[in-house]
């Protein structure tokens, strides 16, 4: 059940009260689930993880020197390596502390659609890396079932070579007619993962959605898909900033 723990006061000015949400949650979740004896972090990515990261940046260089934190991507790496901590790669440290990383929704099972920046791939191996696996997000995220805000549909990445065969698959088979191939901003072309893989968003029903795992499942199946946006049962909890100031937690 969601609890409201008003633990932080939102201060800063030059903030939307969105980025004060998200700033709320992220800072929460490190303070609760980031502590001095864990040493391998893994970083998510999109815009709360900067939050995270900036949490932990002020738990100081003491304890932020015996650590080594994996990134999900380009950005989070970026980020890492910006804010002068110790990077490594989940190859190196195929065991995780805990991983934090944003959601595009989070139902009240603590499923979630992920791959809004078509990370999900590399942020689904830390998710599953991670002894712990929390996840952050303004209020926006906090839904009673997957589809409910997100309605560009479930990311799915795939190879370049199947992407077409995928499509067909999704539209007339598993029963997403509107599943779209993304592009890229002023449609210059096909978005490309850090994989070199393209993306497809395919939004399923309301009834389909109350299943997120055969649906994944499902997809999965398909031959060229890499992986799927939908984690099922993964995180141990979620934090939503709220706009009075308070953060759920589910
Ligand atoms: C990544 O960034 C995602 O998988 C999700 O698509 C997105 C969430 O972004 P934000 O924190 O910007 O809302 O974590």
């Amino acid at each position: 059940m969601p609890v409201s723990t008003g633990a932080l006061p939102i201060t800063a000015k030059n903030l939307s009260v969105i980025e004060q949400s998200k700033r709320l949650a992220a800072y929460t979740a490190v303070d609760k689930h980031i502590l001095p004896e864990h040493k391998i972090i893994g970083i998510g990515s999109g815009s709360t993880v900067p939050y995270v990261v900036e949490r932990i940046v002020t738990q100081g260089n003491e304890l932020n020197k015996d650590r080594v934190f994996i990134p999900t991507g380009f950005q989070s790496k970026e980020l890492i390596v910006m804010s002068k901590l110790n990077l490594g790669d989940v190859d190196q440290y195929p065991t995780i502390d805990v991983t934090i990383d944003g959601a595009d929704e989070v139902d009240t099972e603590l499923n979630c659609i992920k791959g809004g920046g078509a990370c999900h791939l590399r942020e689904k191996v830390l998710a599953e890396a991670a002894k712990t696996f929390i996840l952050v997000a303004d209020y926006r995220k906090n839904v009673e079932y997957l589809g409910q805000n997100f309605t560009a549909g479930v990311p799915i990445e795939v190879v370049p070579f199947a992407y077409a065969k995928v499509l067909q698959n999704l539209q007339h088979v598993l029963g997403s007619p509107n599943a779209t191939l993304r592009m890229a901003k002023a449609k210059a072309g096909p978005v490309v993962s850090d994989n070199g893989n393209f993306i497809i968003d395919a939004p399923f029903s309301r009834e389909d959605m109350k299943d997120p795992y055969t649906i994944m499942a499902r997809i999965k199946m398909l031959t060229g898909v890499v992986e799927v946006g939908l984690f099922c049962h993964m995180a141990e909890a979620s934090y939503f900033g709220n706009e009075d100031g308070s953060v759920t937690v589910k």
